[in-house]
């Protein structure tokens, strides 16, 4: 069988730790003489929380899997639909499942076919319990009827002479304590299936205690590992299990459980409130969606595969030392501490997760204390009577290709770099739309007039033009804020560098800033304005501050 890859590519995956394959995995933990836990999954994303969560295997349940696809613990799923979700978590996890596979579907000749398939998939083990097609849950019901005894051993005999792998684990399920037909009836049919060749016995119970559970171990005698389903008796301490000498118990629902309530409390939030601020926080990150279902392992499959593009660099002017007060005596305001690591930590910390990993720091105020690993440092020595626009010139042969370019004390969120990433415009300027009226008057805003203003909706993407940054222009001409970032393309890079050459040429590369060469530009090239709103903030007092600490 092939290797696993890590987001399992293959369908034969059979690898599990250590080189072992998954199904001589399931196998250990089902025969050691240690007690074994697995987790119940439902679906690709659910395996992987087991597995992160540190299980060593995974139970695939009937009555979750149904219930994820809203339907009924009652075969209302196909066998096929079954084996495609299973193999959605066969792909999402290196972990063994075992597969609650109901009745096996039908008679005997409906379990050599499901389990020769659960095996190409890469399915561990199967357990088949002893009642008819269609089944119905344990827990709905009395008295439910069960299969006759040797029709039921035929089942798991053709079961255990399809499986594909030797190691393959094969787990009868008596039903006889479910049904109130008693202890007798109950160990006469776990020996029958075990001498049918079933490699275990799932004893199932549906007391509130554990006590039934545990008279039928005893009289067992350990003839052969015994699995435990202790939904109903949940207060049973798991040491008596151990002691008790039981080779495996399944938490067999939790995870959807958990999921029930609290996918039930977003919604009614939401619905309630109209808006996502009370749940924001609350829920996961989309970060942590894109960490789980592996999109780090992608970008390093498109690196490999992909034609190369050369990737875009950053420079980053982190030279003036912003006036906070005390904060800013021994460092600028770049290194201050936002959420346990600095301002500049942050800026480079968003960069790469955008891909863009050459970043250049212009640094200049108390530089010593300027240190981040992995990013090269430019120096502006003369900061305290030069402005922005001579430390952009000092990191001058930084900017070739393609380039974003950023001031040091701004934050923002990563889609608004990736909207100037994927932007084919030569120059793009980040602009908040709601920024002309974002604080209150008196604090410096370079706003910007455009051809166009935003026109209210995100959708429409006819570009909007830039004719003008500036401090002195009145919030109700401009159409938004500059944020303190842009873009070139290579060509772009090569405007930027002339205009350079021709502020140099007039005596305007010390004092002049950014705006005001974002401004020549736009007079000989087109600058474009990309707009956003808000998701942003740039530091200039100790409020900006505490509020970069919340953006999250
Ligand atoms: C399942 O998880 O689907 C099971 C266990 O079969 S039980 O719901 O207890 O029957
Ligand atoms: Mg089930």
């Amino acid at each position: 069988m092939k290797e696993v890859t890590p987001f399992g590519m293959s369908k034969k995956v059979s690898t599990s730790h250590a080189g072992m394959t998954r199904f001589a995995a399931l196998r250990r933990e089902i025969m050691s003489s240690e007690i074994s836990f697995l987790m119940e999954a439902h679906d690709g994303l659910s395996a992987k929380i087991v597995e992160e969560a540190g299980f060593r295997g995974v139970w695939a349940s009937g009555l979750t899997t149904s219930a994820a696809l809203g339907l009924r613990d009652s075969n209302e799923a196909s066998w096929t639909q079954v084996l495609d979700q299973l193999e959605y978590m066969a792909d999402a996890t290196r972990l063994p499942i075992l597969v609650d596979g109901d009745t096996g579907h039908g008679n005997f000749n409906n379990v050599r076919r499901f389990v020769r398939k659960l095996g190409e998939r890469g399915l561990a083990g199967v357990c088949i319990e002893d009642k008819l097609f269609p089944k119905t849950n344990s827990f709905i019901g009395e008295g439910q009827a069960l299969a006759d005894i040797e029709e039921f051993c035929g089942r798991i005999k053709a079961g255990k002479d399809s499986q594909v792998d030797d190691d393959f684990v094969l787990i009868a399920r008596v039903e006889a304590l479910i049904s109130g037909l008693g202890m007798a009836e109950a160990l006469r049919r776990a020996e029958a299936y075990h001498q049918a060749g079933a490699d275990a016995i799932l004893i199932h119970s549906k007391r509130s205690t554990a006590e039934e559970i545990l008279a039928f171990t005893r009289a067992w005698g350990n003839r052969a590992p015994l699995v435990i389903v202790p939904t109903m008796y949940y207060a049973t301490p798991t040491a008596v299990y151990r002691e008790a000498g039981i080779s495996t118990v399944i938490w067999a629902n939790h995870l959807l459980r958990s999921a029930l309530v609290a996918m039930r409390e977003t919604a009614a939030r939401i619905a309630e409130d109209e808006s996502l601020m009370r749940v924001e926080g609350q829920v996961a990150s989309v970060q942590e969606v894109f960490r789980l279902v592996g999109n780090a392992e992608l970008e390093q499959a498109e690196r490999q595969y992909l034609p190369a593009r050369p990737s875009a660099t950053a420079v980053v002017l982190a030279a003036s030392g912003g006036d906070l007060g005390t904060l800013t005596v021994d460092r600028p305001k770049c290194m201050l501490d936002v959420r346990g690591r600095p301002l500049l930590g942050n800026l480079v910390h968003t960069l790469r997760e955008s891909g863009v990993r050459d970043v250049t720091v212009v640094r200049g105020y108390r530089k010593e204390a300027v240190r981040l690993d992995g990013v090269r440092m430019v120096d502006n020595d003369r900061h305290a009577e030069t402005g922005e626009l001579w430390s952009l010139a000092c990191a001058r042969e930084a900017i070739r290709g393609e380039t974003v370019i950023t001031y040091g004390d701004v934050l923002f969120r990563r889609h608004i770099l990736d909207g100037l990433l994927r932007s084919e415009a030569d120059v793009a300027l980040a602009v908040d739309s709601l920024g002309a009226t974002r604080r209150p008057s008196g604090t410096a805003r370079d706003l910007v007039v455009a051809d166009r203003p935003f026109s209210g909706d995100y959708l429409d993407d006819t570009p909007a033009h830039l004719r003008r940054i500036a401090t002195d222009i009145a919030p109700a001409d401009s159409c938004g804020e500059w944020m303190g970032l842009f873009r070139v393309s290579a060509r772009g890079a090569g405007w930027l560098r002339e205009e350079m050459t021709a502020m140099e040429a007039e005596g305007l590369l010390e004092a002049a800033d950014l705006p005001l060469l974002l401004t020549r530009m736009a007079a000989r090239h087109p600058v474009q304005v990309l707009y956003f709103a808000g998701h942003w903030l740039d530091i200039d007092t100790l409020g900006d501050l505490a509020e970069a600490r919340n953006l999250g």
